[in-house]
């Protein structure tokens, strides 16, 4: 048998053989943290190597994501699906042992990472989503959802404002299965952290509300065993374990320095890591006793056995909830969730309420609440504003964790990657709300989940100048635009309750990737539809108006726009000239749809095109081309009333029709048919 000493070291020398094979990567946290990871992985942490995806697994979760060959080697030695060949793949194209952690590419790996901060905040979302499943689920003698999330996070991950947000929750909440390591080394890239980092990290959370254990030495196996066991008895507050390492720790002559933060040791310095840890094994062998000493498959296969057992007396006990968290863990819908939808649309169509879309959009969310018991909701803060609640809404806080409801407090960031890390636990369908505006604070957690592929809902209200008196801080104009150039990514805006309520269909079924839900502040003009067109509300863009002819002009607008778009069409009929109106509420479904409905949508031989939507324009020229001309808005807003703000933009039929006028004379027909309009 091996001493733990020499399982540990079966970590750095992988890591600093792959970094150096590579000629890219991170050496220095792996072999700083290698022995924490070793007691955690071999003495605490349960999971099946074998079948990745056991619901009661316990997470772990490498925030401080560079260190991503400490993971690879984890899941290599531990015996999941990652061979030695991919840890010689490390970093090359196509390889499942990725430059970072890439949620997906391996076995194992709970959440992409790198994005420092971001680990650790995803962690606290997949703690919330344990907490609450328990609460759901479990009944008596059967805690079928009883695991811990556990993490690694660096300095760089605590000075990130973002992990402040979230730390802060998760003590306001009192997480306690939640328990983070900080590799305390000293070090970040740009050297020693003391000009930079706070001095009482500790303090700070305990603060929070958290269980703080100081001064671990992170070398020292039993120290680390003893914390984990405090950290697993505190049941009631999240713990963070101050763990003391050495980066770089066996390399005499780079440890503790940021020298071995980011860049191979080199060649010599290895062969010297090697003589002084005592690993005299080439590049990638690993002997047998050291595997042995690794190799969770047995203990995996027992423990997930002993799971399977008491979810089978639970299956006996409590069927109906056994079949309902089955199909929840699965992200299965429920059966008639989609019939049980296109009746309220149909409905909606029907009573064409004239109503802001941010009500439509509770509406629906009160008509979707009965029917999806994983519908998890919140808001950072603006409840009252974003009409985020429901009838059925039931809080989650300290002393409740059977809710579907969490006030995030004023955390949007933080908000947002909570929200990723409980998709990524599952078991939910999660919404999280603010202003259109703020999106801005959260932009990164949007990215992330597009290149995850998870279905995270961002609800944004108050979706323009519109909005009116708060002003330009508050009145969104390029937001839009930028989220639409997120790939994997959909953003919906739609023009009346109808489409509100389509919006939030095609979100929900949106499992593989996130979308955001854009509504208004102001009262919206309901539109007639025939039963067709509500249909394709769904494509993401279609003809709300035609005009029986050959169109003259198509108009093309979204949201608050569309009831504009409509009446310019209206007098331009009076003049004659025949404009077809294309409600647009999702561009980027739109473009997804085949290239013969696009054609019949928008025929690519009728040039001229007029897009109207109160944000910049740039995005618009793709749809209307050099020949056509977009009604939109390139400067910030300003403070006023709405309908003088949009007076003032230009957002008036008057403009709309002059800006179709202008457009058809520049077409310059000079046959006289027409006076000027083709
Ligand atoms: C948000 C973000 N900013 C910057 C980086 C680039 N970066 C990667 S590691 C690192 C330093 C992290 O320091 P620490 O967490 O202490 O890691 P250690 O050097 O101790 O391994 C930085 C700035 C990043 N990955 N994410
Ligand atoms: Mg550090």
């Amino acid at each position: 048998m091996s001493n733990r000493r020499e399982l540990a070291n079966a970590i750095r020398a992988l890591s600093m053989d792959a970094v150096q094979k590579a000629k890219s990567g991170h050496p220095g946290a792996p072999m700083g943290m290698a022995d924490i990871a070793e007691v955690l992985w071999n003495s605490h942490m349960k999971f099946n190597p074998k079948n990745a995806k056991w619901v009661d697994r316990d997470r772990f979760v490498l925030s401080n994501g560079h260190g991503s060959m400490l993971m690879y080697s984890l899941l290599h030695l531990t015996g999941f699906n990652l061979t030695i060949e991919d840890i010689k793949n490390f970093r090359q194209f196509h390889s499942k042992t990725a430059g970072h952690p890439e949620y997906g590419y391996a076995d194992g790996i709970e959440t992409t990472t790198g994005p420092l901060g971001q680990g650790i905040t995803n962690a606290v979302g997949m703690a919330i989503a344990e907490r609450t499943l328990a609460a759901q689920f479990n009944r008596p003698g059967h805690p079928i959802v009883n695991h811990h999330t556990y993490v690694f996070m660096g300095d760089g991950c605590l000075m990130e404002g973002l992990s402040h947000e979230a730390c802060a929750m998760a003590g306001a909440l009192g997480l306690g299965k939640l328990v983070a390591f900080w590799d305390d080394n000293n070090i970040s890239i740009d050297g020693h952290i003391d000009d930079w980092m706070e001095k009482d990290v500790p303090g700070r959370f305990e603060s929070y509300g958290w269980h703080v254990i100081r001064d671990v030495d992170g070398h020292n196996a039993e120290a680390v065993d003893a914390a984990i066991h405090e950290a697993k008895s505190v049941q009631d507050k999240p713990t963070l374990i101050c763990t003391r390492t050495t980066i770089g720790f066996g390399s005499p002559n780079l440890c503790g320095t940021h020298d071995c933060h980011g860049a191979p040791l080199g060649d010599a310095e290895i062969a010297l890591t090697r003589e002084n840890l005592g690993w005299h094994h080439e590049p990638f062998v690993i002997p047998q006793n050291v595997y042995d000493g690794w190799d969770h498959t047995a203990k995996g296969a027992a423990e997930e056995a002993a799971w399977n057992e008491l979810f089978a007396s639970y299956e006996q006990n409590y069927p109906d909830l056994a079949k309902e968290f089955k199909r929840r863990m699965a992200g299965e819908l429920p059966a008639n969730f989609e019939v049980e939808m296109d009746k309220f649309i149909a409905k909606t169509q029907s009573e064409m309420p004239n109503i802001a879309s941010r009500k439509a959009s509770q509406n629906a969310i009160e008509a979707m609440g009965p029917l999806l018991p994983e519908l998890f909701g919140g808001s950072a803060d603006l409840t009252g504003s974003n009409l985020t609640n429901w009838s059925g809404t039931v809080k989650v806080n300290k002393n409740n964790a059977n809710g579907n409801y969490i006030s995030w407090g004023v955390r949007e960031f933080g908000m947002a990657h909570m929200m990723n890390g409980m998709v990524l636990h599952g078991g939910f369908k999660v919404y999280g709300a603010t202003f259109l505006m703020f999106m801005e604070f959260m932009r990164n957690a949007l990215r992330m989940s597009a290149l995850m592929k998870i279905g995270t809902i961002y609800v944004y209200t108050h979706d323009s100048i519109g909005l009116g008196e708060d002003g330009p801080t508050h009145q969104p104009v390029e937001q839009i635009a930028t989220m639409r150039a997120i790939p994997n990514f959909q953003t919906w805006r739609a023009c009346d309750a109808i489409e509100s309520a389509v919006s939030w269909k095609i979100a929900v079924l949106r499992s593989n990737a996130p979308t955001a839900l854009i509504f208004s502040r102001q009262n919206l003009t309901p539109m007639a539809r025939t039963a067709e067109q509500v249909k394709n509300i769904e494509k993401g863009g279609y003809i709300l108006r035609d005009c029986g002819t050959e169109p003259d002009v198509i108009l093309i607008a979204t949201g608050s726009e569309v009831q504009l778009a409509m009446k310019a069409a209206e007098q331009l009929a009076q003049d004659n000239i025949q404009a077809r109106v294309v409600s647009m509420p999702c561009a980027e479904m739109f473009m997804a749809q085949s290239e013969e409905y696009r054609e019949m949508v928008l025929p690519s031989y009728i040039r001229e095109r007029v897009a109207i939507e109160a944000g910049i324009t740039d995005y618009w020229r793709k749809f209307v081309g050099l020949d056509g001309a977009v009604v939109g808005i390139d400067t910030f807003g300003e403070s006023a009333p709405a309908d003088v703000l949009f007076k003032h933009f230009g957002f008036t039929v008057e403009n709309v029709v002059n800006t179709v006028l202008d457009l058809l004379d520049d077409g310059g027909c000079t046959d006289g048919c027409c006076g000027g309009h083709h």
